[in-house]
């Protein structure tokens, strides 16, 4: 990852000028200050790129219940679903060096991942179910992310009370290995309640994050201009936190 690697070089140019600095007092005592710093910075990484929890076939709940908007009615979506998503386009744009544009096909052709995860809804309620699809990353690589890139938006064809719903994280997240584009809930194409036919699993946050009816996914410098500028539909309207990690 870009920013552990410019973690460990800081720490070695640091390193380098160390032992001038470690012959006196004062030198000690940010040397001192500067490792305790390194081991929370280090920490913090470490947390933020566990893996959440995963359950056996067993624990799969019966029904993956809905929430929020369950059968979009607005814009092309009503026609996609007549169409059996054949049609469906997945952009991948923004901040990248290689724009793509993915049809259902070429989504379900990258290496998979499967990963049966527990959903937390702010809410009060959750469900266990086994996602597939491929990971962010391998999109974001496919499309050479920019160094000026800083978070991913998701971009949804819902529109709720007036707007589009939508999402974002940064870069620890959306380059975490549990974070996939699912196309598929229990081995079957996801059900339109569920996000159909395309819908993101962030498995460290919470259930709000995990945008349905994904039609692009955005690299950006700034949440700035984007919706009300506070990173996401709740986080816009309700004040749901932008972070939330669990
Ligand atoms: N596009 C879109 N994504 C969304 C929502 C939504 O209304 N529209 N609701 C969010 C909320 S609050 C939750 S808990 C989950 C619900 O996922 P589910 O419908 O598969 O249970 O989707 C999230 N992603
Ligand atoms: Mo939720």
């Amino acid at each position: 990852m870009k920013r552990r690697n410019f973690l460990v070089a800081a720490g070695a140019a640091f390193v380098a000028g160390c032992n001038r600095i470690a012959e006196t007092d004062a030198g000690k005592a940010v040397l001192n200050a500067a490792e305790s710093w390194h081991k929370s910075a280090h920490r913090l990484l470490v947390d933020r790129e566990a893996l959440a929890p995963e359950y056996p076939k067993s624990a799969i709940s019966p029904f993956f219940r809905g929430n929020g908007s369950t059968d979009p009615q607005n814009g092309d979506y009503p026609r996609h679903v007549e169409e059996g998503f054949a049609n469906w386009r997945l952009e991948v744009g923004g901040l990248v060096a290689n724009p793509l544009s993915l049809s259902l096909e070429n989504i379900r052709r990258l290496p998979q991942r499967t990963q049966i995860t527990r959903h937390d809804c702010v809410e009060g309620w959750s469900a266990i179910g086994e996602w597939t699809g491929p990971q962010l990353s391998v999109l974001l690589d496919a499309a050479r992310l920019s160094e000026d890139a800083r978070f991913i938006v998701f971009r949804c064809a819902d529109n709720l009370s007036g707007a589009d719903y939508y999402e974002s994280v940064d870069l620890i997240d959306a380059y975490h290995p549990q974070t996939i584009v699912a196309h598929t809930l229990n081995g079957e194409p996801l059900p339109i309640r569920n996000g159909a036919p395309l819908r993101m699993r962030i498995e460290r946050q919470l259930g709000y994050k995990h945008a349905k009816y994904l039609t692009a996914v955005e690299a950006v410098a700034s949440l700035d201009g984007i919706g009300d500028g506070q990173g996401g539909y709740w986080e816009d309207r309700a004040g749901y936190q932008w972070y939330a990690g669990i």
